[in-house]
């Protein structure tokens, strides 16, 4: 069989437009959005020669491709390489890489894990270190946002919400580095994010014991799923490792492109403060508008079709989630971020049965976040150049210098 980047290298199907690009070109994926634009215009699948796969980024069609789990598989890998036919990087996660039946009985005990009522459980102390924080950095002036708000957030308060032991924001966001850009081919971004995967990935995996984790944290809740015989007691610390790969790398990013959208945008800065109400549709929109998780892939597990194209068994689908959440046959006016849009059916969480499983917690941790800053801060202030960190998945800010200019304390 001929493969590429990992997976079966298939032919163009008949009637899909072909188109010679690289979409994990560090320029692409530092500013997207006219490959957005012309991979929606040329048509509901195209085929791309360099990694001989079919991308998607049409909201509809993404949307299918994206829930289909019959037809197209989670358990061959979200990202270039086919586990059917390449090694995993790692033990596959038994929740994001996993298709029912296995998937079904894991992201039960996920769901009640991250429950509404959990994420309420969390919420006093996420908005006491958000406002802590921003007390701090008003007081500093000028501050690089993505270090020293985006990454100290989550870094701070997912490892105490999770009940971790051994804290270490470090390894935490090289961690997610490393599970983000894997799903990518086999890129300059991969090979820098795994160079230290065995040091970074052993200390993870040590960090999942139950003898690392306290009474009362959500790490524990999944020991206790394995007491009561509803996983095993492996399956509980393989998910307390899904809690790390996937908890901190997606609110770092959600909240350096928060700032960022509401920094470009002081109209609607404005709104918010004038109701701090208003951090729910605010984060919505920034999901929409930004697609932290630009791009995942699925596998088509059988022959089949998409809006009547072919699909060969084995394709590997570029569900180019970013895009869809700009198709302007969806949203109207797509490149207009604003907090009344209310953007019911983005995929920024994904959707269907693999749909984010932590969004309770991702939305308590960015309204603390978005609701701190509109209580304290009459004006954020971009104090030099926005910088994009190129990333396979992420799509996420590389610097951000900012200033916060405290609002009369009223
Ligand atoms: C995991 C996981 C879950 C969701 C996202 C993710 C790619 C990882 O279970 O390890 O990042």
């Amino acid at each position: 069989m001929q493969m590429i980047a990992g997976h079966k290298a298939i032919e163009p199907p008949k009637g899909v437009p072909v188109w010679d690009i690289d979409p994990y070109a560090p320029d692409i994926l530092r500013d997207p959005e006219p490959y957005y634009a012309e991979l929606r215009s040329k048509g509901p699948l195209v085929y791309i020669p360099k990694y001989a796969v079919l991308a998607v980024g049409r909201y509809a069609e993404t949307r299918e491709v994206f829930s289909d789990y019959t037809r197209f598989v989670s358990s061959r890998g979200v990202g270039l390489d086919d586990f059917k036919h390449t090694e995993a990087w790692r033990p596959p996660s038994i929740i994001l890489e996993a298709d029912p039946p296995a998937h079904t009985h894991t992201r039960r005990v996920m769901i009640r894990a991250m429950s509404p009522r959990v994420a309420a459980a969390q919420r006093e102390m996420f908005t006491e270190t958000a406002e802590a924080m921003v007390d701090d950095l008003i007081a500093r002036g000028a501050f690089e946002a993505v270090t020293d708000f985006a990454e100290a957030f989550p870094t701070t308060v997912f490892p105490k919400a999770v009940g971790m032991k051994d804290a270490n924001p470090r390894h935490l966001v090289d961690y997610g580095a490393m599970v983000f850009n894997s799903v990518g081919p086999d890129n300059e971004l991969r090979r820098a994010a795994l160079r230290n995967a065995p040091q970074i990935a052993g200390w993870i995996n040590s960090a999942c014991a139950r003898d690392r984790l306290l009474p009362g944290g959500m790490g524990e809740t999944l020991y206790a799923a394995a007491d009561a015989r509803e996983i095993t007691h492996d399956e509980a610390g393989m998910l307390v490792r899904s809690f790390l790969s996937a908890g901190v790398d997606t609110t770092v990013t959600a909240i350096g492109n928060a700032l960022w959208c509401l920094a470009m945008n002081p109209g609607e800065y404005d709104r918010l403060r004038a109701d701090p109400a208003l951090a729910k549709p605010c984060f919505e929109e920034v999901l929409r508008f930004t697609s932290p998780v630009h791009t995942f892939c699925r596998t088509a597990d059988l022959d089949t079709e998409v809006s009547g194209l072919p699909v060969p068994e084995g394709a590997k689908m570029l569900c180019v989630l970013g895009a869809a959440n700009l198709d302007p046959e969806e949203w109207g006016d797509p490149e207009v971020f604003r907090l009344d849009r209310r953007p019911k059916g983005h995929l920024a969480f994904g959707v269907g049965i693999h749909g984010c499983v932590g969004q309770n917690i991702a939305r308590a941790e960015l309204e603390a976040v978005l609701g701190a800053l509109a209580r304290k801060v009459a004006r954020i202030e971009l104090v030099g150049s926005a910088v994009w960190r190129p990333g396979n998945a992420m799509r996420a800010l590389d610097s951000l210098p900012l200033r916060f200019h405290a609002a009369r304390e009223g």
